[in-house]
């Protein structure tokens, strides 16, 4: 480890740009920008930005037993809120209740699904949710156990989320989840992909039980999947503002400097994708490339930020659904970074905090988070949000890769063909 580390270093600091040898970090330029002034003049989460051209530079039956009864749960719920509705839940309660004395109109409780929220950025953001009072949280995790212990020791109240399982790195606990979901007769008003894995130190593939690249396979092939099947409920929810939100990354945007260090983001062709990600008969990476963890991470983030774009012309003007993209901030401390060298693990907190001042906390990520979920000030659709060093809301431009509408397309088109949709 120690080795690929030291055999590593000198790449970081030669990321070649238009024909420029290395620069040095100590002198606070990079590239010719200088960090303090861009931390000024600017965002200190957004890092320093590039011209846009970068030639230029488990399933149902363990829920029984982990005691969740849907049917019970949603019983209760129904109760709780004065409806009856039928179990395939084709309908929903209205977004507003008439029950407040004086006639008063009462938002009803927001519903929302995030993905991976038993640890990091869910986590502090179904707790950021929790807490308003205003939003039931279902955590759909693939560890129901930790999910549940996660939840109760952030101090979430009981009545405020529903942990729900749901693998993403398996399509068939994909529909299994949104069966379940379905069958609990809660509305959805906003869902949240949050989840995913990071394998930078993997020497070869890991797969999904379907036999796709796992990076790929859970961050963006799972995920598109559970939002294709959870469209329909959205459209049905009576919300008065309704969302799609999927995790984006600064490091899969190629037009900043985080984004430059290697190994970059490249969907390529995207000969890999087409070929099922299988590393048999076709490469494990999208581009068809030699596995790379970092890359595939890095790539599957830019299927993510494409994706939601893709979303936003295909449904936005006839559902009025509001899809969005973030990057909430480096979150250096999350279990992201579990399989990274324990090296790295221990600069890397100071090193964003100290050096780059791209750090955040996973409470403050959270709260950014929960403000694409709920502010009603960010309800414009096809964006990608980012914060200020004054963690004020902008939004922010996308590299020309993941901004690219013919690969949004592509990405669309050859998911659907592996996730059993087309
Ligand atoms: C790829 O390599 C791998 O190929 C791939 O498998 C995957 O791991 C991928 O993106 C992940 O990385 C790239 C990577 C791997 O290498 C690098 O990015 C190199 C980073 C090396 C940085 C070296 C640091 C040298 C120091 C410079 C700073 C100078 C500062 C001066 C001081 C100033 C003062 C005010 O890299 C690794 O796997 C391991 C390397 C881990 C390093 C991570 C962060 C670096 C931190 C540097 C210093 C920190 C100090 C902190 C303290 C601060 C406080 C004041
Ligand atoms: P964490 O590792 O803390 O959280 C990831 C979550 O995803 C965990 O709850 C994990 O579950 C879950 N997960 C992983 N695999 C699956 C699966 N197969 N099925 C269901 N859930 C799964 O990392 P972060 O909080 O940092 O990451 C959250 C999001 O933020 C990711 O989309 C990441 O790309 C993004 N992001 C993170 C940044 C950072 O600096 N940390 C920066 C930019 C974006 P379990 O607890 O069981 O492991
Ligand atoms: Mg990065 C200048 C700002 C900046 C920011 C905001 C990030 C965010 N990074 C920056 C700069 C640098 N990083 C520089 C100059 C280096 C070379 C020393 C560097 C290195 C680095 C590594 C090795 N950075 C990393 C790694 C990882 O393994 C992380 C990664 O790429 O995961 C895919 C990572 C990250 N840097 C970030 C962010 C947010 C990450 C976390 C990953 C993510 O979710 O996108």
């Amino acid at each position: 480890m120690a080795l690929q580390a030291a055999a590593l270093l000198p790449s970081a600091f030669s990321i070649p740009r238009e024909g420029k040898p290395s620069v040095s970090l100590k002198d606070s330029s990079l590239f010719g920008i200088s960090l303090s002034d861009h931390v000024k003049a600017e965002s200190s989460n957004s890092a320093l930005r590039f011209k846009d051209d970068p030639s230029k530079i488990h399933g149902f039956d363990e829920q029984f037993k982990m005691g969740f009864d849907p049917q019970k749960e949603s019983n209760q719920w129904q109760l709780a809120h004065g409806a009856i509705r039928a179990q395939t839940a084709a309908t929903t309660t209205p977004a507003v209740n008439q029950a407040a004395p004086e006639g008063k109109k009462t938002l009803r409780k927001g519903s929302l699904v995030i993905t991976g929220a038993s640890s990091g950025l869910g986590l502090a953001t179904a707790k950021a949710l929790a807490e308003t009072g205003k939003w039931h949280v279902i955590m759909g995790c693939r560890d129901f156990l930790k999910a549940k212990r996660a939840a109760k020791a952030a101090g979430i109240a009981k009545e405020n989320y529903t942990v729900m399982h749901l693998d993403l790195a398996s399509l068939d606990s994909v529909r299994q989840f949104v069966d379940n979901f379905k069958r609990s007769g809660r509305p959805l008003d906003v869902l949240v992909c949050n989840a995913a894995v990071y394998l930078p130190t993997a020497k070869e593939p890991t797969f999904t039980a379907e036999g796709f690249e796992l990076s790929v396979g859970t961050n963006h092939l799972g995920h598109f999947l559970l939002s294709r099947l959870m469209l329909d409920d959205l459209k049905q929810s009576d919300y008065p503002s309704k969302r799609l939100i999927i995790v984006g990354s600064i490091t899969g945007n190629t037009n900043t400097l985080a984004g430059n260090v290697p190994p970059k983001a490249n969907l390529g062709d995207m000969r890999g994708l087409a070929g099922g990600l299988n590393g048999l008969n076709s490469s494990a990476m999208v581009d068809g490339g030699e596995f790379d963890g970092a890359k595939a991470y890095k790539d599957s983030k830019v299927c993510n930020m494409l994706t939601m774009q893709e979303f936003h012309r295909r449904y936005h003007e006839e559902t009025g659904i509001a899809f969005a993209s973030l990057y909430p901030g480096c979150i250096a401390t999350t279990g992201l970074f579990r399989e990274h060298i324990p090296l790295f693990r221990l600069l890397f907190p100071p090193f964003q905090k100290y050096i780059t001042k791209g750090f955040v906390s996973e409470e403050e990520a959270g709260k950014r988070l929960a403000q694409v979920v709920s502010d009603p000030s960010l309800t414009k659709s096809g964006v990608y949000w980012s914060w200020n060093k004054d963690s004020a809301s902008f939004e922010n431009k996308l590299s020309e890769e993941a901004s690219d509408v013919e690969k949004a397309r592509k990405v669309w088109e050859l998911s659907e063909k592996l996730v059993g949709l087309a």
